[in-house]
């Protein structure tokens, strides 16, 4: 999943895409390097951020998502907004990823059950950019993450989304310090026990950088992402749906080499081996 911030202000690409035309560009040039699904935001998630208004973040966006919509592949619109989502589908957009699981917007789950054919990401989030840090405690981050995400599944559920329609994404970098996303991501393969499909989004995130910091200072954002890459390695043999990335063609060589492996040793079964995945194939959901 290739990610087109239409933001001044995202902490890795702000600004660089803010303009329809950009975007298209840059939305093509993640397509010929692999990219199979083109993720559309609006709003800046980062720490400290304030939001757009929802006309703001319509006039970002719906241009967008319009003039895409030709390329070929199914697009997602990165927004917490019910408003923003309905008028992103009337324009093209297949996917609904909503970074707040429903908790952002009351009327998101609703709109998206009315639209039986829109897939639906529910990320795990506690609370808004400007406040997001300040609830980034947790018992255990794992059982904790896994019960709350869970809980919006199952809101999600009872709006009328269909469970083949849903996937689930722990939230790396959203009220959680360095450690945690540590903690999750070292169990990560736990999310794919719910038979829902898993996007991960950990590209050029914070801890990266901070793992790769040279005298104290956090490696810059745009270099981070062979440690990315290595992320995107681990979810593919995990069986992980999507990753949504900035980068997108060290990101798709990951995953052919993964695949390329897999299909090699499937000559030759390993006991224990999960042939379930789906960056690497084989959809792992029931439904689909
Ligand atoms: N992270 C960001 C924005 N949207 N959506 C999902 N589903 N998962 C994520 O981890 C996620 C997201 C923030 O990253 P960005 O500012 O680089 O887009």
């Amino acid at each position: 999943m290739g990610i087109l911030n239409v933001t001044p202000d995202s902490f890795s690409d702000g600004g660089r895409w803010a303009s329809p035309t950009r975007a298209v560009e840059h939305a093509r040039a993640m397509v010929d390097d692999g990219a199979d699904l083109i993720d559309v935001g609006g709003e800046s998630t980062r720490p400290g951020s304030t939001r757009p208004s929802v006309d703001e973040e319509l006039h970002r966006v719906v241009p967008v998502v319009e003039a895409i919509a030709g390329l070929g592949v199914p697009i997602s619109v990165d927004t917490m907004r019910a408003e923003v989502a309905r008028v992103a589908i009337g324009a093209g957009a297949s996917i609904v990823n909503d970074v707040s699981g429903g908790l952002a917007d009351d009327s998101m789950l609703a709109t998206v059950a009315a639209h039986a054919d829109v897939d639906y990401v529910a990320m795990h989030w506690r609370a808004h950019g400007s406040v997001m840090n300040a609830e980034a405690h947790y018992d255990d981050v794992v059982a904790d993450v896994t019960r709350e995400l869970l809980q919006r599944r199952d809101a999600a559920l009872a709006a009328g989304i269909a469970a083949d329609r849903l996937v689930l994404d722990p939230g790396y970098g959203f009220s959680k310090t360095g450690e945690q996303n540590w903690q999750l991501f070292a169990d990560n393969g736990s999310f794919l026990q719910h038979g829902h499909r898993v996007l991960v989004g950990v590209s050029r995130k914070r801890f990266l950088g901070e793992l790769l910091a040279a005298d104290g200072v956090p490696r810059p954002a745009e270099r981070r992402d062979a440690a990315t890459q290595a992320l995107t390695t681990l979810c593919a043999l995990q069986g992980v749906w999507a990753v949504r990335t900035h980068e997108v063609r060290g990101q798709r060589d990951a995953v052919e080499v993964v695949a390329r492996l897999r299909s090699t040793s499937t000559t030759r079964p390993a006991r224990g081996t999960d042939d379930s995945g789906s960056l690497t194939g084989a959809a792992p959901d029931p439904g689909r």
